[in-house]
């Protein structure tokens, strides 16, 4: 497959230049004004070529390149970012499957039809990551999709709904990964390990259990000069220590657990806070070690709420179990890669929703320079993002024809 990487690695920075800036880092955030524009940038592309190009009911867009029989060979990602993130996380295998797409084009029709697919809001800005694809899989919890918002306390539905979109019809988009008999996913990796192994490329084996919700601490406000610590019910003090030991019980059980953001009411350095909300990610390869880190931390949680005297009130917000990928895809993704060993995935990605609809599913993970994400400075040797595309190629080659 004859696949034009310098037009890709040149269309990505065209695409960041577009929607980003290298100090303050990407602004695609999910059915912004940016991510628009990236899909707009790639929907003129994509019209270039003798695909087709379709929304579903859920705002995931794909491009379709007839074959000779209609079961699917899907390859993508997502165009959509973090507030502040990097020119990579996703644009790299949407775009990557654009040069897939391309090469096969200028080719005989394959023998099965293949797929680009950039899912909508992989990042979850309400909270939810991998909405897009969720929805395709039929795995959304409508109910509470319902009530999600984001942190300008946008609601979902109203997003959706500004977007043609209604909530309640977003599983009609299942019925595509019916006829997918794989999908394919190149990615950064996003961690430190392939720069350590001194590797570019490597096959992915799965992604890791995830657990979120949102913890609420609710105290007495009050002065912050006139109040006397030991008459105090600070709800802050008690989501600190909290914090401390989300670390703790993550290093004891060898998985990960953030509280990437804590939001206190009234939110001013004069005033003690009356309520305050801490979001919570806990994430690890396996679902026991995962499910021990929950309730250690949930009861770290309530003995801190108890020692200073407030409530505490937990709101799950989504989780996912670990999902492995598909053995035998993994292994000719490894092929693909070049051979190395391939690791399993900390970061979450569609590709997780839709192997767990059970659809064969690998992915690529490309060397991610120290390991940084989700921050400006994510980037990648030019080289390897080079590699990493050609491996893909090679891989949807090969899932097109066996
Ligand atoms: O949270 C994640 O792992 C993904 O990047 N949204
Ligand atoms: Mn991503
Ligand atoms: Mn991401």
């Amino acid at each position: 497959m004859d696949l034009d990487t310098a037009r890709t690695l040149a269309e990505l920075a065209e695409l960041h230049a577009l929607t980003g800036a290298p100090a303050t880092g990407a602004r695609r955030v999910c059915w912004s004004e940016d991510w628009e524009r990236a899909r707009a940038f790639l929907i003129e592309r994509l019209q270039q070529l003798p695909v087709t190009v379709e929304r579903d009911e859920a705002g995931n867009l794909w491009a379709l390149l007839p074959g000779r029989s209609d079961r699917v060979v899907a390859v993508g990602s997502h165009l959509d970012s973090v507030p502040g993130g990097g020119w990579l996380d996703g644009p790299l295998g949407v775009l990557g499957a654009l040069a897939v797409l391309r090469a096969v084009a200028a080719g005989e029709p394959p023998q099965r039809t293949l797929a680009l697919v950039d899912w909508a809001d992989e990042e979850g800005r309400f909270g939810r990551s991998l909405y897009g694809s969720a929805a395709a899989a039929g795995t959304l919890d409508l109910a509470a999709a319902r009530k999600l918002t984001d942190a300008a306390g946008l609601r979902l539905p109203d997003v959706l709904a500004a977007h043609g979109i209604a909530l309640d019809r977003v599983h009609e988009a299942r019925g595509r990964l019916a006829r997918l008999d794989a999908y394919l996913e190149l990615h950064i990796e996003q961690g430190p390990v392939l720069e350590a192994r001194g590797e570019a490329v490597a096959a992915v084996t799965g992604t890791a259990g995830t657990e979120r919700r949102r913890l609420r601490f609710t105290g007495r406000g009050g002065h912050a000069g006139t109040v006397p610590m030991e008459l105090r019910r600070d709800p802050l003090a008690a989501a600190a220590r909290t914090t401390l030991a989300v670390a703790e019980v993550a290093r004891r059980h060898g998985g990960v657990g953030t509280v990437g953001a804590i939001e206190a009411h009234p939110g001013i350095p004069t005033a003690i806070p009356g309520t305050v909300e801490l979001w919570l990610d806990q994430r690890h390869a396996q679902a026991r070690p995962l499910a021990t880190m929950v309730a250690e931390t949930l009861e770290a949680a309530s003995a801190a709420a108890g020692q200073h005297g407030v409530e505490l009130a937990v709101e799950p917000v989504w989780s996912i179990e670990p999902i492995p990928f598909d053995p035998a895809l993994v292994a000719l993704a490894r092929e693909a890669a070049g051979g190395g060993e391939p690791l399993p995935s900390g970061a979450l990605h569609d590709a997780a929703e839709v192997a767990r609809a059970g659809v064969p599913t690998a992915m690529l993970f490309v060397q991610s320079l120290g390991g940084i994400s989700h921050a400006p400075d994510e980037d990648s040797r030019p080289e390897h993002l080079r590699a990493g595309i050609e491996a893909l190629g090679r891989l949807a080659g090969e899932a097109l024809r066996r």
